[in-house]
């Protein structure tokens, strides 16, 4: 009987080796819902990981993109994700620090000086200390791509020092932090979902708000702000999340290939995001927003004014949370 059963694993395991890798991978059409529109670099950055999964998949992994927050802003597409009921969505880190609050490390003001810190950061051994986090709240991070530097648009005035802030309504993302940093400034911040923003901006229930450029450029904005700030005040990233309870459901040939696709994605994403936001800059120019540098004088009092943020969310994001980004930091530039 021993001997009957050996063979017979033997054979099965046989069989198994032989099944070309493709049997490990099914028919799948996994729905991702992002809040910008499709001409925003998202767009390339989804084309680019679809392709390299039809390639490693045979044809049979797709993605099916629903833009413009067609299921839900990001925090409501993110809550689906942990219920099972959507695999992926590509979300702003920021609106999800009530589910994990370290994510707001990345909402503190001024905390990248440009895009090569960012990535060295989010793509090394820092992203991989947040990503590990996700699982426990039914998530999983395939890769970083890039929401971008933020930028403030408003219908009143060019904000060129920090007094210009005084008063205007500024919408922000559903965020303490942000919402912490535009009071500090001296402006009224306005918690709401991307979604909302557009048609708050028209109808002036506030008065601006902050963006990258080419989120300000594809979203329309220009159309309902006259004056456009380049502050860089801070750098979202994106998180391009898969549900956990949906994830454990797929063969490790298939998580290999959309972790490895998602990667191929960021680079394409990034790349464009960042040849796209000089052209949309010059494009807003052309629209006819009025636009402004701010000062190296004014930015050191802007900074100065939005330092005790930090103290004041250090204990919430979580000590070591943000100890460990203000270590890599401190490498990165001492190199
Ligand atoms: O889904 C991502 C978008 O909603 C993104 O633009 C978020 O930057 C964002 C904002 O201001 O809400």
């Amino acid at each position: 009987m021993l001997k009957l059963s050996t063979t017979l694993m033997a054979a099965v395991a046989a069989v198994t080796l032989a099944l070309p890798a493709t049997a490990q991978i099914q028919d799948r059409t996994i729905r991702v819902s992002n809040g910008v529109n499709q001409d925003h670099p998202v767009g390339n950055g989804v084309t680019k990981m679809t392709q390299c999964m039809a390639e490693r998949s045979g044809g049979r992994l797709k993605l099916q993109a629903f833009w413009g927050g067609a299921l839900g802003g990001d925090l409501q597409a993110t809550q689906a994700l942990r219920s099972g009921t959507q695999e992926m969505v590509i979300t702003s880190s920021s609106p999800l620090v009530g589910i994990l609050p370290d994510l707001g490390v990345f909402d503190l003001p001024f905390l990248f000086a440009n895009e090569r810190e960012a990535d060295r950061i989010l793509d090394g051994e820092y992203g991989k200390y947040i990503a590990d986090k996700l699982p426990a709240v039914g998530l999983v991070n395939l890769a970083y791509w890039e929401n971008g530097f933020r930028n403030l648009t408003n219908s009143r005035r060019p904000v060129t020092r920090l007094e210009d802030f005084q008063g205007i309504r500024v919408r922000v993302m559903q965020n303490n932090i942000f919402l912490d940093t535009f009071r500090a400034v001296g402006s009224n911040a306005v918690p709401m979902a991307f979604q909302e923003v557009f048609t708050a901006l028209e109808t002036r229930a506030i008065d601006g708000q902050e963006n990258p450029f080419v989120t300000i450029d594809t979203s329309k904005f220009y159309e309902v702000q006259r004056f456009l700030s380049v502050t860089k005040h801070a750098y979202t990233p994106f998180l391009v999340l898969y549900s956990k309870r949906l994830w454990d459901q797929l063969s490790a040939q298939e998580q290999t290939i959309l972790t490895e696709c998602a990667i191929q994605g960021r680079d394409e994403q990034r790349r464009v995001s960042r040849e796209l936001s000089e052209r949309s800059l010059a494009s807003l120019r052309q629209r006819g927003m009025q636009i402004n540098e701010v000062s190296p004088q004014e930015a050191a009092r802007i900074r100065e004014a939005v330092k005790p943020v930090y103290e004041r969310h250090a204990a919430t994001i979580g000590k070591e949370t943000v100890d460990r980004m203000q270590a890599e930091l401190a490498k990165l530039r001492a190199n």
